[in-house]
Parts: structure tokens; sequence; C-alpha cells
């Protein structure tokens, strides 16, 4: 069935969030410019909302209504003596030399109001109400268009939100929706539209198949996030080096491969995570320990970065440059010398070597496995989950750095298993699941229906996790 095209107009004082607020409603960061500086805005720009690939509903970014104050007063001159009606008024207006003169950047906005459905008044709810903004509302009453005011940086703690909801009221504006457009929130989302709703009947059904829309997006994006960790997750536990004992260059050299290949891995990871929820690398600037230009701050294999999400690295492997790297030495019957050697030599190297005991793969004599340790596999999980978790809230109008991960936020409960979950147990016995390195043969991995079904596990798990309430501890497993 086709929907009927809904247009609608953002409109408001300049610099109160309208281009912002278009960003996070159609998800796109590249849209108009945002900026400090009033006036940013100096055309009318539209863009589109798409369902099931067909437009729906056109959003149009406007200029700044700076001279409301003004514009009203020359308004009321045009009417004069004479019971006219504001919109006949307005479209004498439009008309005129003024609307192209001193007027030029009102008249854009209101020309836009009166061509579309509805409009959507865009308010910095941190700002008094003012006389520029009864004017603006009083204009706007006479466009003959319907309007939600939309009250914006609700997160800040200056928003004065009953005093504008008084206030719109009071000039009989009761639909009024309240939405911060840098801290995406499904709710807010749906409260907007539904609001539009009640004011537009004939698009109701449109409305209505975006919010079901917008909900469906939600839980495939939490999904897709989910597998895209679980499957970075897989491809580090099963990932296993092997080198010979006997040689501590080449072992020393194998870590640090190792290490790379795994950095290089969770880089994938995050850069698919932002391509998912449609942000660019920049878009996501600098602060400490968080993501840096769409790159972790702290390096994977760094104590502060475990100590982050309060984890420690497991035994002697915690020690110098080689964080989060275990060393399996070959342990039990004749290779038992060879072990203590082996610990001997790698051992220095590494800090300490820590056997692992069981064994489903055949070594060769005289070799020794190099693996992430399972503080790292959780270390590589939390940081992915935070990411989702936070990018989930970002809206596409944040210019903010991506809010620091807190030990306290993030500590692992007491209760905490100490075991890794069970599909990465497997994993970890199963080389030939990991795409890194040179051992990973893809035909297999891709075909092995127990590797899909271990990241479908995992992923499950995960999207619970991401869901967890903001004020939840998050943990893994
Ligand atoms: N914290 C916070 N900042 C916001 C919010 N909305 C907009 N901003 C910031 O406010 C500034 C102005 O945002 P714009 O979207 O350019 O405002 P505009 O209304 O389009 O401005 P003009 O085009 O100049 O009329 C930018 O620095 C935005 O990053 C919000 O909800 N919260
Ligand atoms: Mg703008």
């Amino acid at each position: 069935m086709r929907l009927p095209l809904l247009t609608a107009a953002v409109v408001g004082h300049t610099n109160t969030g309208k281009t912002s607020l278009l960003r996070t409603l159609t998800r796109d960061v590249g849209f108009g410019q945002v900026s400090d500086r009033p006036a940013t805005t100096h055309h009318v720009e539209g863009t589109s909302v798409l369902l099931d690939g067909r437009t729906v509903m056109e959003l149009f970014d406007t200029p700044g209504l700076e001279d409301s104050i003004g514009l009203l007063d020359h308004l009321d001159a045009l009417a004069g003596d004479r019971r006219v009606e504001g919109i006949d008024v307005l479209n004498q207006f439009l008309q005129s030399a003024d609307a192209w003169g001193r007027f030029a950047q009102e008249a854009k906005a209101i020309r836009q109001v009166i061509r579309s459905d509805i409009a959507l008044y865009v308010i910095d709810a941190r700002d008094r109400v003012l006389g520029k903004h009864r004017d603006e509302l009083e204009i706007l009453s006479r466009c003959a268009t319907p309007v939600v005011p939309v009250l914006n940086f609700t997160a800040d703690p200056d928003a004065k939100v009953p005093t504008w909801r008084e206030h719109l009221a009071r000039v009989n504006m009761h639909a009024v929706a309240e939405f911060d457009t840098v801290v995406l929130d499904e709710a807010s989302e749906q409260r907007l539209y539904e609001k539009m709703r009640t004011m537009l009947d004939s698009h109701e059904q449109t409305l209505r198949a975006l919010i079901q829309e917008r909900r469906r997006q939600r839980e495939a994006l939490i999904q897709a996030s989910a597998d895209v960790i679980g499957d970075l997750l897989i491809d580090v536990a099963a990932h296993t080096v092997c080198v010979r004992v006997s040689n501590s260059q080449e072992a020393a050299g194998a870590l640090q491969a190792l290490r790379e290949r795994v950095r290089v891995r969770e880089q994938r990871c995050v850069d698919q995570l932002l391509e998912l929820f449609r942000f660019r690398p920049d878009d996501c600037p600098l602060e400490a320990g968080a993501l840096i230009n769409g790159r972790w701050g702290l390096d994977l294999f760094s104590p502060e970065a475990l100590k982050q999400f309060g984890l420690h690295a497991g035994g002697g492997a915690a020690a110098g440059a080689f964080v989060g790297v275990v060393l399996d030495v070959m342990a039990g019957g004749a290779t038992l010398g060879a072990a203590t050697a082996a610990g001997a030599t790698i051992g220095g190297l590494i800090g300490a070597g820590r056997a692992h005991g069981r064994r489903l793969i055949s070594r060769a004599r005289g070799s020794t496995e190099l693996r992430c340790e399972d503080a790292t596999l959780r270390l590589l999980a939390l940081r992915q989950i935070m990411l989702t978790r936070a990018l989930l809230h970002r809206g596409h109008a944040d210019m903010n750095p991506l809010p620091v991960p807190t030990s306290r936020r993030f500590s692992l409960p007491k209760r905490a298993s100490p075991h890794l979950p069970l599909s990465l147990q497997q994993a970890k016995l199963r080389s030939h699941w990991s795409r890194l390195g040179s051992g990973a043969d893809s035909t297999l991995r891709d075909s092995d229906p127990a590797r899909q079904t271990a990241q479908g596990a995992l992923a499950r798990m995960i999207a619970a996790i991401v869901q967890r309430p903001s004020d939840a501890d998050i943990e893994f497993p």
C-alpha cells in the first residue's frame, strides 16, 4: 500500500538545533552544516525519510528566524485596520519586495511552513521565554499549518522544560515534544512522531509505519552489532600461534605479530560497528581512553585498558609490555623437560609461562602456543559492547567525544563467572575457526556449522548485555 507523503518544515530561532534535529531524525551525520555560530543554515534544504526504499516523509531544514519582532510589526502594519486572515497577510508579504530584502531569511522559512503538512518549531529549552519566541509562535500560528513545538537541549541541566510547557499551553500549544538531538532516545523520537500523528489524521498510517520501522531498525542494529562482536571474539579466541621454544627471538616476533593481528581485527570490528550505525570514524573525536577518531585510545594490550574495565590480566602474563597474551607451554609426559626449558627461555621474555591443561590439537615437540588470554577476550567484548551501547544513544548531531568508560560502570561483579562463555571455550580449542594468521582456512571456517552455532549463541548473549538498562552493571559474560 502506498503511504501518503508527509512534508514537515523544521523552523525556529537561529542556533536552536534545527539542522541537528534533522541529522538525528534521519541518522545522517552529513546533512547540512551544524555549528555554534548563529545563522549557519542559509537556505531551505530537504531530506527524505525512506520506508521500504520509498520516501514517506520529507523534512525541510530552514534558516533561523532572526527578526520575528520586526516581522510581526511589519505584518501588522500590512494588515492595517482590515479584518484579514493571518495567512492572507503572510501571502501578501511573501509576494512583496521585503520578502527578498530585509526579511529574506524569515520569508524562506515561512514559505516552507506554508507549503508543508506540519511544522516542527525547535526551541532551545535553556532559553528563557522571550518576546522573540512569542512573536515567532504568533507568526507560525498564522501560517495555517499545524505546529509541534520541539524542546531541544532537554538533557542540559539548564533546560527549563516545565516553564516552556506552561508558556506553550498558554498559547494553545499542547502537543509539545521533547527531543535532545545529541542524545538519541528512542522513546522521545516515538513520542515526537506520535505528537505529529495527533495533528495529522491524513498521515496517521505513515507516522505509525515510521514508528514501527524505527523500532524494527533498532532491534536489527542490536542483532547485527552483536553478531559482528561475536565474530570478532571467535576469531580472536580461536587464534593460536605455534612457536619454537628454543628460539626466543622468533617467539618475541610471533608475540608482536599476534598482538598486531588482534589489534587490527578489533579495529575492523570498530569500523563495522560505526558503519552499521552510520557514523564516520571522525564523527567520534578525541577523548582519552575512549574512541579517538574511530580508534580506541588505549591499546588493547595495556594494563590501563584492562583496568578501565575492572579487569586483571592473569598470572605473570600481565608483566611488562606483554599483557594479554598467554603462553601455552606443552605439558606432560616426555615434553615436560622441554616445557620447563621453554618456561625458562620464553618465560623470561614474557614474565612467566603458564601451562594450560587440556589439549585437543596436536603439537610438535619443542614448540609452544601463544594465544590471547581470557582477560583480553573479556576486554575485547566489553569495549565493543560499550561502544555499541554508546552508539545506540548517540544522536547523529552529536559532535562530542564518546563517553569514557569507567571501571565503576564496567567492573566485573564478584559473582561473575571465572569461565568464558561456552562458545569461546570451544573456540579456544578450534584454531580453524579463526580468520587470523596464516593457518586460518576460510573454507573450513565458513562451512563449519559449529562455528556459526557458537557465534549465534555468543551474539544472543551480547545482544542481551547491550540492552541492559543504562545504570546496570556491564559484565561479560
Ligand atoms: N548539547 C546539545 N547541543 C546541541 C543540541 N542541538 C544542537 N546542539 C548544538 O547547538 C549548535 C547549533 O546547532 P544547529 O543544528 O547548527 O542549529 P540550527 O538551529 O540549525 O542553527 P542555524 O542554522 O544557525 O539557525 C551546534 O553546536 C550543535 O552541536 C542538543 O540537543 N544538545
Ligand atoms: Mg541550521
